[in-house]
């Protein structure tokens, strides 16, 4: 292709990662009136109409000002919606746009920004090289279209969101053995090549991983039923200490959104509905510490990033990370459950042709998988574009997730993309899988999916 044509596609490409996230943020926020917009429905969650205008903002400040060097806008408004001058729960008290002033806004620098795009040459520096920015921006709009859907979640009144179920799961996913394999040696960890990684997916640097085994799919709720019905709450040796302190403090019973039913059937809200919770979807809104209680109860553990990386990634074949676990081919349908589609995980065993070389489903999409370690930058790391988005995060307060899930976009979502939150959050789409290292003796696990979700 020629240079001219390359420009092209890219501009292309871009303006329709920038329409799909401005059509998900309509869909999340026009289905509310204007005090609902307005209202904070936890002292977790911004008011929605903040997230609206935010997005407005960062857009704003990174491809009109930076890229296009035009003057702000509403100098005066920069402040309200830096995300470390006001934590959220404050957020409603500030002199925020009001609904039909953050959607103008909104309009108005994307008008400004399409403009932009088609005078735009990619040839003038880091920013703009293979459109790194702009794709930083739908990334940035997604992730707070995915925030937005956590707060409707949050959100007590009538569902106004609705999405076509999943599909039952393939026929052979209760024949699935309940552990795969992936075997031990050296593979390439995060990315150099990737044009849209953010900073802290890079360098690609090489890892020595030993070899484990891994859960072929995330643990259900039947299994995670199984764990609290065994009074894995109560016994504090299932715990970490700082997790039993907070089981107690918290009162920790159950996954966010449970409660038993009269006859002590477990119920769970979603979106608004009030529903059987159903044995076979992967475990959802569970914190890190419940996640790490049920390993240990299952004998087992968390992976760790680096192994939860290689089993998504790595291809014995060649030798070389793959993009996602079915090749270097963008998700379609048919790989995995992203992009809001559904308002829920699929069955476990689902997605057959998303699959990884080792045999483990759904590690991309369904849910995000909390890991075993704590949010550090690789080696060679270095800041790019602001120190805001990773490195004020990086240590030992935060917990990595991997994988995205039905709430998360392609454009935010891929084999090296890193998540991370504190290991108290649950309002988050957050659920996981359990690994234990091979060669040693010892080690339990079911002997088949289906006898995890019996
Ligand atoms: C990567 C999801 C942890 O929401 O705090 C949004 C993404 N960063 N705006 C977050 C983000 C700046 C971030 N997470
Ligand atoms: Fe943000």
């Amino acid at each position: 292709m020629t240079m001219i044509a390359d420009a092209e596609a890219l501009r292309t490409r871009i303006a329709d990662r920038l329409s799909d996230a401005r059509t998900r943020t309509g869909g999340l926020t026009d289905c509310l009136d204007e005090p609902d917009l307005v209202r904070q429905y936890s002292p977790l969650m911004s008011p929605l109409v903040w997230d609206l205008a935010h997005i407005a903002n960062q857009e704003e400040l990174w491809l009109l000002r930076e890229v296009g060097g035009r003057e702000p806008m509403h100098p005066e408004i920069d402040p309200l919606y830096n995300a470390f001058e006001h934590p959220r729960a404050q957020r409603p008290s500030l002199p925020l746009l009001q609904p039909a002033q953050a959607r103008a806004y909104a309009r108005q620098v994307r008008g400004r920004v399409l403009d932009l795009l088609g005078r735009v040459s990619f040839t003038t520096g880091a920013l703009v090289a293979d459109g790194f920015v702009f794709g930083m921006i739908a990334q940035h709009e997604q992730q707070h279209d995915e925030t937005m859907l956590a707060t409707h979640q949050l959100r007590h009144g009538e569902p106004v969101l609705t999405a076509a179920p999943p599909a039952g799961p393939p026929a052979d996913a209760l024949r699935l053995p309940a552990e795969v394999l992936v075997p031990g040696g050296t593979f390439t960890m995060g990315t150099s090549t990737e044009p849209w990684a953010l900073d802290n997916e890079r360098p690609g640097h090489l890892v020595p991983v030993a070899p484990f085994y891994l859960d072929t799919t995330p643990v259900s709720n039947a299994a995670y039923a199984g764990f609290i019905a065994d009074g894995g709450y109560d016994e504090p040796r299932l715990w970490c200490a700082a997790g039993w302190d907070h089981r107690q403090q918290a009162g920790l019973t159950a996954p966010l959104f449970w409660q038993r039913d009269g006859t002590g059937q477990w119920l769970r809200r979603r979106f608004g509905v009030t529903e059987p919770v159903p044995p076979a979807e992967p475990v959802l809104h569970v914190s890190w510490y419940e996640a790490d209680a049920y390993a240990r109860w299952a004998g087992r553990r968390l992976p760790t990033e680096a192994e939860w990386e290689k089993a998504a990634r790595h291809d014995p074949a060649t030798g070389l990370s793959r993009r996602y676990p079915w090749g270097d081919a963008d998700p379609g349908p048919a790989h995995a459950n992203l992009g809001q589609r559904h308002l829920q995980p699929a069955p476990v065993g689902s997605y057959p042709d998303g699959a990884a070389p080792c045999g483990a489903r759904q590690l991309i999409g369904d849910v995000w998988e909390w890991t075993a370690s704590d949010f550090l930058p690789y080696p060679g790391f270095s800041a790019y574009p602001y120190r805001e988005y990773s490195e004020v995060f990086f240590g030992s307060d935060y917990k990595v997730l991997r994988g995205g899930a039905f709430s998360a976009d392609q454009v935010a979502c891929r084999g090296t993309f890193r998540n991370w939150d504190l290991p108290v959050r649950r309002q988050i789409f957050c659920g996981f899988r359990t690994a234990r290292s091979a060669g040693g003796l010892g080690g339990s696990s079911p002997r088949s999916v289906a006898e995890g979700i019996a």
